[in-house]
């Protein structure tokens, strides 16, 4: 069961605004949503300078490999991960291999001669507008879901406050109740 807003209803305005957003950045056939997980679920996203070396190998990659991040979540051990590609590009893995060997390279703390990542990843091609925003909800309510916030506004590392800047959500969005209880998306 899914419920859309748990604060209460969006007003037209940001209805109409979400409507827009999704129908502006799905590409049919070109939107995937990613889960992406550290190597025994090593928890190395916990420390924010870290974060912040993930950051720079996905800048790193988009300068040579352009996407869309629709939104995107860090989690102390997994990232999920929304991406449009450009027309007549259906190459993720070209730009997972550069993000991953990038932010290898430059985590300049990392433990010596340790694998970072899994290697396999999830990976769902998204099939319409409906889809996008189901899987860009589950991305903004994933640290409530894993229980590390309270709301989806007070965790730091997600797309959630671009989405309420923009006025695609209320502030207050995700944080009274369960919003995702539909099929496992891994994680
Ligand atoms: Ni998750």
């Amino acid at each position: 069961m899914y419920t859309r807003n748990p604060t209460g209803n969006p007003t037209s305005d940001s209805l109409y605004n979400i409507f827009m957003k999704y129908r502006r950045v799905y590409a049919p056939g070109g939107t995937y949503f990613f889960t992406v997980v550290t190597r025994n679920r090593i928890p190395i996203f916990s420390d924010p300078s870290v974060v912040e070396t993930l950051r720079m190998a996905f800048k790193y990659t988009l300068a040579r490999h352009p996407f869309t991040v629709v939104a995107n979540v860090i989690m102390p051990d997994h990232i999920h991960t929304i991406w449009t590609l450009p027309e007549n590009d259906a190459d993720f893995s070209t730009r997972w291999r550069l993000i991953k060997s990038c932010f290898t390279r430059n985590w300049t703390n990392r433990p010596k001669d340790v694998p970072v990542w899994q290697h396999r990843f999830w990976e769902h091609l998204i099939r319409n507008e409906k889809d996008l925003e189901r899987h860009v909800e589950y991305i903004h309510y994933n640290p409530v879901k894993h229980g590390l916030a309270q709301s989806p506004s007070t965790w730091p590392f997600s797309s959630f406050s671009k989405f309420v800047s923009d006025g695609l959500y209320p502030e207050g969005w995700g944080s009274n109740e369960m919003i995702w209880e539909g099929k496992k998306i891994m994680e």
